[in-house]
């Protein structure tokens, strides 16, 4: 029977259980913090990582009652059927290389989901999807000093064993979960371990400035290139078609006109996503 499948495991989000049968060096081996309930894992890895807890420290909870997305959006985070985590990084790195940080974390993701069997995209920038519904979303978010990270908190949500009913009517259209997507629940420990053991080797590429390999291994996965966007940008929205990555990460998008824009944050939708039937 695949691991995944290991229902003894589902439920158990302790440290013990976490560290027991984890096969990374250093990541999640320190210090683990789960919570039955939590505003947001990320509020908690922040107030944290304020107070020095070291590299590698893993939050975790089994629901969020304030979890966050981007830019003021919300993450719906059921109780005991998504995972919720979020792990405190201290890169030695420019800020400029921070944005980097989401498209490696995705890769480690979708490279993890695809071990259960199902098989994932990545939405530019921060989206984890099957069949173009979200499945996942990664919330990086970091306190830079002058010249450098401070520190980064990477959040990510991951809808597991979530049923269609348990997200708000507003999303569920849009979403999906692993379980839905292969019929079966699934260990929510089983994978978590398996992301963090495959997120450690891609956040040493990160780290190291490799980030061509993780570009290279994020196209893979590539569910935006081609397509045509709509781009929500702070001051205005841009309709167009996403052309390529630029070696950082920038995603370079064509307007009707033929201008090309550099997209660092920006929100993307893909435009035949949008009214889409539940
Ligand atoms: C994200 O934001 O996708 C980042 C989500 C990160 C969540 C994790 S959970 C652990 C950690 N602690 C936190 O507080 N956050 C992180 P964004 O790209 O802005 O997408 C948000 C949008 O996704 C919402 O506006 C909804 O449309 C949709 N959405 C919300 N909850 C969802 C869910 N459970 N499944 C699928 N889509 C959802």
């Amino acid at each position: 029977m695949s691991p995944f499948l290991d229902q003894t495991l589902s439920n158990s989000l302790s440290p013990h259980a976490i560290k027991k049968h984890l096969r990374t060096r250093w990541l999640g081996q320190r210090e683990v913090c789960c919570f039955d309930v939590v505003e947001s894992t990320n509020t908690e890895a922040n107030r944290l990582a304020r107070e020095d807890a070291p590299e590698g420290t893993l939050i975790v909870a089994n629901a969020q009652t304030k979890g966050r997305g981007r830019l003021g959006r919300s993450w719906a985070s059921p109780p005991g059927s998504g995972l919720y985590l979020s792990i405190i990084l201290r890169p030695d790195c420019p800020p400029n290389r921070f944005p980097r940080l989401t498209l490696t974390a995705g890769v480690a993701v979708a490279s993890a989901i695809q071990q259960t069997g199902v098989k994932p995209q990545l939405k530019w920038p921060n989206d984890i999807l099957i069949a173009d519904r979200k499945v996942g979303g990664i919330l990086a978010e970091a306190v830079f000093d002058r010249r450098r990270i401070d520190f980064a908190i990477l959040g990510i949500g991951i809808n597991v064993n979530t049923e269609r009913d348990e997200l708000p009517v507003s999303v569920r259209s849009l979403a999906t979960s692993l379980r839905i997507s292969l019929g079966k629940p699934l260990s929510r420990i089983y994978l978590l371990q398996t992301l963090l053991h495959l997120l450690e080797p891609w956040y040493e590429s990160f780290c190291a400035g490799a980030f061509e390999t993780i570009l290279d291994a994020w196209c893979e996965f590539d569910n935006t290139l081609g397509r045509v966007v709509d781009v929500f940008l702070p001051e205005r929205r841009l309709v167009g078609m996403a052309e390529a990555l630029e070696p950082d990460g920038t995603l370079l998008v064509r307007d009707k006109r033929g201008c090309v824009h550099r997209i660092i944050a920006g929100d993307v939708v893909h435009c035949r996503l949008e009214n889409r039937e539940p």
